[in-house]
């Protein structure tokens, strides 16, 4: 089965098309000949995952889904959250974004912090969505290469290494997108609307 997925992050491209299989072939814009960036207006991580999927629809025509996903630590009342990904600048810059958040959380001990992903998914242009979280806490410095984003600076509950110590697939299963992607693979194969 082939499904548009609308992001423009090749590392949730990866992480997603992991999780759902050789029998679903992602389709991004680019490949719908969209090249513009999808816009996000909107104050949550649900307004947002809609907005983009509906973007996509209304252009393609096509089923298609979309995941917006935030990082909520508990001592910052939940910031970045939904302006993770423009937390420190207006691009997409993982590395001031991390800085930012490591200086905010200087001296503070209270580290708590959860990853939540809102898929949105129109199917025959019916909207379900899906949502994942993983809770965890920050930790001081940076460690690890895999993965993306807040990745080297989250360590899940119950374990002793971050994200991005992680291999895709320990990644995947148990973060936040993983939990959504299999509740959006459950809805794709029960085969109705
Ligand atoms: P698309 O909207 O094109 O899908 P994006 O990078 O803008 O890509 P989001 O708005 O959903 O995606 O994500 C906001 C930011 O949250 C993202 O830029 C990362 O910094 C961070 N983020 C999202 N998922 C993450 C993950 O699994 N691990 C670490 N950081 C993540």
């Amino acid at each position: 089965m082939k499904i548009l997925f609308a992001t423009n992050n090749a590392h949730k491209l990866a992480e997603v098309q992991a999780v759902l299989g050789d029998g679903f072939q992602l389709l991004t814009p680019r490949d719908c000949g969209i090249t513009e960036e999808i816009p996000e207006t909107c104050d949550t991580l649900e307004g947002n995952a809609s907005q983009k999927a509906h973007y996509l629809y209304d252009r393609t025509g096509l089923d298609c889904f979309a995941d917006d996903t935030g990082l909520e630590v508990a001592a910052l009342g939940g910031a970045p959250g939904v302006h993770s990904a423009r937390y420190a600048t207006d691009g997409h810059n993982f590395i001031k974004n991390n800085e930012l958040l490591l200086r905010n959380l200087e001296g503070v001990a209270d580290r708590r912090a959860r990853f939540r992903t809102v898929i949105a998914l129109l199917l025959g242009g019916q909207e379900y969505q899906f949502e994942g979280i993983v809770e965890g806490r920050i930790i001081d410095h940076a460690i690890g290469c895999e993965g993306f984003g807040y990745d080297p600076l989250f360590v899940p509950d119950g374990f002793s290494k971050t994200f991005a110590e992680m291999t895709p697939d320990e990644k995947n299963s148990i973060s936040h997108r993983g939990r959504a992607v299999r509740q959006l693979v459950a809805r794709l194969k029960s085969g109705f609307y």
